[in-house]
């Protein structure tokens, strides 16, 4: 390095402490708030077992039945062979989404910096509310009870540099524990991960790396640049960086703060084309009207997709300044066409703008 004193800058700069809060098995966590029996037994919620004929999955269980091998993601009727007298619950989406919201709004109170991975979890940089990792403890330990008082969930944190550390500490603190990491623990901590464990780096590319010889994250740790790059293009630069416990991936809301939008669940979960680009027409409409009431004209649009599986994708197209209903409803659907995972339901849209400038300002004379 030869950048001196530009070293000790990126330095000053680079330290920061990230966390992860994630509930824990959150679906039956919430079931156990309207149903004492789940406290007491091997709880379910996933598909209907239909007496060990059923199929879809087991979407989470609580740690009684984990005790048994039970795991998300695994066929509902193999659950249903390791333990037929659990207590098997259907899906209820609107509830759990309800107190995710309630969640959320606690941890957002703990950090201007904030942003929602998914329904249960979050990450906060808490780099400026705490003045160190004791300090980040007693914090975490804080939102823990918040949370717990004002929901009544159970929750995990990982505190670590960066969200790689946070998100992987976090799976040790599982159940309801905190774990800390420091930068100065980051080499041994990753030492004994697994490349599997890597958080960002997905299945398929796990395979290519295990095929092109890397086992272990120390390995990974030291591949040769040259072939990540060939093999992975800029990622490449990136995994490397993660085994090195290297990760600038940056906190932040995925909507942006100033927006205007509109959201809607269907009462089925589709796939229909029809069916979501209606939904999307009107959504943009009742956006419309939302910008006509005030001087505004926006640059961006943003569409969310939230799938039956709650994964949730945004997807975002700038323009030029405007205020057209067409503009908005058209890239609303071009943005769909383009981006929708075909085969699979959605079950919640949204539509956004955002990057608002005053209308007035920006009309031209003439
Ligand atoms: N989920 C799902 N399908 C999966 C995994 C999870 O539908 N394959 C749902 C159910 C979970 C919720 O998402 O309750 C959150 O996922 P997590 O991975 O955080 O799992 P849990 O909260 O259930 O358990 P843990 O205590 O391990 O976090
Ligand atoms: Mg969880
Ligand atoms: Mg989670």
């Amino acid at each position: 390095m030869t950048e001196g004193s530009g070293e000790l800058q990126f330095e000053a700069d680079g330290m920061r402490i990230i966390m992860l809060i994630d509930m824990d098995y959150f679906y039956v966590a919430c079931e156990e708030l309207r149903n004492s029996e789940v406290r007491d037994r091997p709880t379910i919620v996933g598909s209907d077992p239909k007496g060990g004929n059923g199929r879809g999955v087991v979407m989470t269980c609580n740690y009684k039945a984990r005790e048994f091998g039970i795991r998300s993601g695994m066929p509902i009727s193999i659950a249903f062979r390791i333990k037929p007298d659990a207590l098997y619950l259907p899906l209820d989406y609107d509830f759990y989404e309800s107190i995710s919201k309630r969640i959320m709004e606690v941890i957002r109170g703990f950090s201007r910096k904030f942003e929602q991975v998914s329904v249960d979890e979050a990450f906060i940089d808490a780099s400026d509310v705490v003045s160190g990792y004791d300090d980040a403890l007693t914090y975490a330990r804080k939102m823990q009870d918040d949370i717990l008082n004002k929901t009544g969930i159970k929750c995990s944190v990982g505190i670590g540099p960066n969200k790689l550390i946070a998100k992987m500490a976090c799976e040790k603190a599982k159940p309801n524990g905190i774990k800390a990491v420091k930068e100065s623990e980051v080499r041994q901590f990753l030492s004994e991960a697994r490349i599997d464990d890597l958080y960002g780096i997905g299945a398929k590319t796990v395979e290519r790396l295990k095929k092109l010889g890397y086992d272990t994250v120390d390995g990974l740790a030291n591949a040769n640049s040259m072939e990540m790059v060939a093999e992975f293009g800029a990622l490449g630069t990136e995994i490397k960086g993660y085994a090195n416990g290297i990760d600038n991936r940056e906190v932040t809301e995925n909507y942006e703060v100033k927006s205007i939008g509109r959201e809607f669940t269907f009462e089925k979960d589709t796939d229909s084309a029809q069916e979501i680009e209606g939904a999307l027409k009107k959504l943009a409409a009742e956006v419309m009207k939302e910008v006509d009431k005030s001087n505004i004209a926006f640059k961006t649009i943003t569409i969310k997709l939230r799938y039956y599986d709650f994964a949730e994708h945004l997807h975002t197209r700038s323009v030029k300044s405007t205020r057209n209903p067409e503009m908005l409803s058209g890239t609303a659907i071009e943005l769909y066409r383009d981006n929708a995972e075909r085969k699979k339901k959605i079950r919640k849209i949204g539509v956004r703008v955002s990057n608002l400038t005053s209308y007035k300002g920006q009309r031209r004379i003439g």
